[in-house]
């Protein structure tokens, strides 16, 4: 859904609010809420903008709708956090034509870098690496390993799926199934019990799970199926959300690396530099952390997602 930019062309709405469409992937996980939290906290009226905000539902077709409809309402600027990678080009070039500068959040695309103006972000593969080392540290003895993918296309889907299996290379840790869940909760659990259905309980040692929601999910799958998530099956996963680092700290997830999903003042700092015509870096990349179960117990209490 989004709100109607108030009338006047490029300029934005009434007086000097800079008015940005912001289009948002959805509302797939609890990693989500807080990225949106933090956008709409940072492009508020008092820090001088207007917010039109657009949630795609994760379909990446109404995403690119939203971007147009940003167009044909001349906002001053365009922020996305993009579903998936693929499929960009076109939209951006049409942004670029009508002089609208796009800050990519979150996410990022394939698209040439030519095509928006700078994206601030994670590194997703180091993600997927920080998970992978911890891996191949644990399992030293052959281990099954089953991977709940995140939305398919997305970066962090593959690129965390790519810095995880680079550091579990050599190590007797195998693959036996990958699927995805669309980093929703309900989506990890469904996926789980496939897995298990097809598996067992006693066939898989390991769950590396692309974010938290679905390492919940797998946990839900895991104690119907009579197992014990954290000890008969350990999970590893990847956010640090609230729900996620609980979890951890009652010993049902085992490792949880964060990805930081308060991007909002970066971003909002972004659109402004832009838009007063500096020089901005292309790329700019918030620091993640890791946690095991101690380091979670000292965390939760000051965690303000
Ligand atoms: C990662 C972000 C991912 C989170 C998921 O930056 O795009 O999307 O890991 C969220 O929880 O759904």
């Amino acid at each position: 859904s989004d709100d109607v930019a108030a009338p006047g062309g490029g300029g934005g709405g009434g007086g000097d609010l800079i008015t940005v469409g912001f289009a948002q992937t959805g509302a797939e996980s609890g990693w989500r809420s807080a990225n949106t939290e933090s956008m709409n906290e940072a492009f508020s009226e008092e820090n001088g903008f207007e917010l039109v905000f657009n949630s795609a539902d994760n379909d990446p077709a109404a995403q690119i709708a939203a971007v147009r409809s940003f167009i044909n309402q001349g906002v001053d600027a365009i922020v996305i956090a993009p579903i998936v990678e693929d499929g960009w080009d076109d939209v951006l070039q049409e942004a670029q034509d009508a002089e609208i500068p796009v800050i990519l959040e979150d996410r990022t695309v394939s698209a040439s870098e030519d095509l928006y103006a700078s994206w601030v972000g994670l590194d997703f593969e180091l993600e997927g690496q920080m998970a992978g080392e911890w891996a191949a540290e644990q399992f030293t003895e052959p281990t099954n390993m089953v991977v709940l993918e995140g939305t398919t296309g997305s970066a962090p889907a593959n690129d965390r799926a790519a810095g995880f299996d680079a550091a579990i290379e050599g190590t007797p840790i195998e693959k036996i199934d990958s699927q995805s869940g669309d980093f929703t909760r309900d989506g990890g659990k469904s996926v789980m019990e496939g897995f298990l259905q097809k598996h067992g309980a006693d066939g898989i040692d390991l769950v590396y799970a692309h974010n938290d929601d679905m390492g919940l999910g797998a946990i839900e799958a895991i104690e119907a199926a009579g197992a014990v998530p954290g000890e008969d099956i350990k999970i590893i996963t990847i956010d640090a959300v609230r729900d996620g680092m609980q979890a951890l700290v009652d010993g049902k997830i085992n490792y949880i690396v964060e990805c930081n999903p308060l991007l909002g003042d970066a971003a909002a700092e972004l659109v402004k530099a832009v838009l007063n015509g500096e020089e901005v870096a292309k790329t700019t990349i918030v620091e993640d952390q890791a946690f095991d179960q101690a380091a979670a117990e000292a965390a939760l209490p000051d965690r303000t997602y």
